[in-house]
């Protein structure tokens, strides 16, 4: 090829990429606005009034019905903050008992058992964030505490002290072990001033609503809708450490011939995230 030839290859690729980041940001941006509004929405129908207008099937039918808002997500779960002195009557008033996350959630035996099992019950820890709402496909996060799995933990941490959406790196999730990545907002009491400190708002955290994107299913649908989808190969990473990229999507063959590489930016500026495009066929 010469290599004029080369360049307009090149530039088309490099078009054709950043279009599909383009549209995976764009709906992540949606996705993400729509999670924000949602734990708006528990703060006002959940916490503020005196009785819940909120129970799963409530949450549930509400969330399945607004799905289409999250075209990223494949279902939202909300998590409340319980300190150690109010369990045992949280635990009364929901009639089950707060679980742990890890370590016999790995066994599947033990999984399908609905019995309550000591070892399954959450040690005793200063708080908890049992998850109390689920989207139906996640019903089964509905009793576990959040704080007990590390990717929730520190997402759950980091979300209340800034306030912002805050991302995990992807990572395998509890029962269908698909790989996804969990957005998390704070939900606090009363009006929280913007200006409040991590301290402040560690403190006025009530809870936590996770979306949870299904990346390998959702990115495939996305770029299906696109023509010519099968003239370049696309690969999503979480670039957030450059020596130990974390394939989000597609492929990790590192292969040869031409490649793209566009920025891709999903409101946490702790994570980067990148996509690689390439040609099916070599040049
Ligand atoms: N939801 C569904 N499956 C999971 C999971 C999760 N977390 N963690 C591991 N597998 C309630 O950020 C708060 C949901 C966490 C939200």
């Amino acid at each position: 090829m010469n290599s004029q030839a080369v360049d307009k290859r090149r530039e088309m690729l490099a078009s054709m990429c950043d279009e599909r980041a383009r549209m995976l940001q764009d709906q992540f941006n949606v996705s993400m606005n729509h999670l924000q509004a949602l734990a708006i929405l528990i703060s006002t129908f959940h916490h503020a009034k005196e009785h819940s207008a909120i129970d799963q099937i409530t949450f549930a039918r509400y969330a399945e019905r607004t799905a289409f808002e999250r075209p990223l997500t494949s279902g939202v779960a909300y998590a409340v903050k319980v300190l150690h002195s109010e369990r045992e009557q949280f635990e009364k008033q929901h009639g089950w008992r707060i679980r742990r996350m890890d370590p016999t959630e790995q066994t599947p035996a033990r999984e399908e058992d609905a019995d309550f099992d000591n070892q399954e019950t959450s040690p005793v820890k200063d708080e908890y964030a049992p998850v109390i709402f689920a989207q139906d496909t996640y019903k089964h996060v509905i009793s576990f505490d959040m704080l007990t799995g590390k990717e929730d933990r520190e997402n759950i941490l980091r979300a209340r002290e800034s306030g912002k959406g805050v991302l995990t790196a992807p990572f395998q999730l509890l029962k269908s072990k698909r790989l996804g990545v969990i957005l998390t907002y704070a939900v606090y009491k009363s009006q929280l001033p913007s200006y409040a400190t991590p301290a402040e708002r560690i403190q006025a955290a009530i809870g936590y609503l996770g979306g949870i994107f299904d990346i390998e299913a959702l990115v495939d649908k996305l770029l299906h809708q696109l023509a010519c989808k099968h003239s370049i190969v696309v690969s999503v990473y979480d670039t957030t450490n450059p020596d130990a990229p974390i394939s989000m999507y597609g492929s990790n063959m590192t292969g040869i011939g031409m490649y793209h590489n566009s920025t891709l930016h999903f409101g946490d500026p702790v994570r980067k995230h990148e996509m690689h495009c390439r040609f099916k066929q070599k040049s």
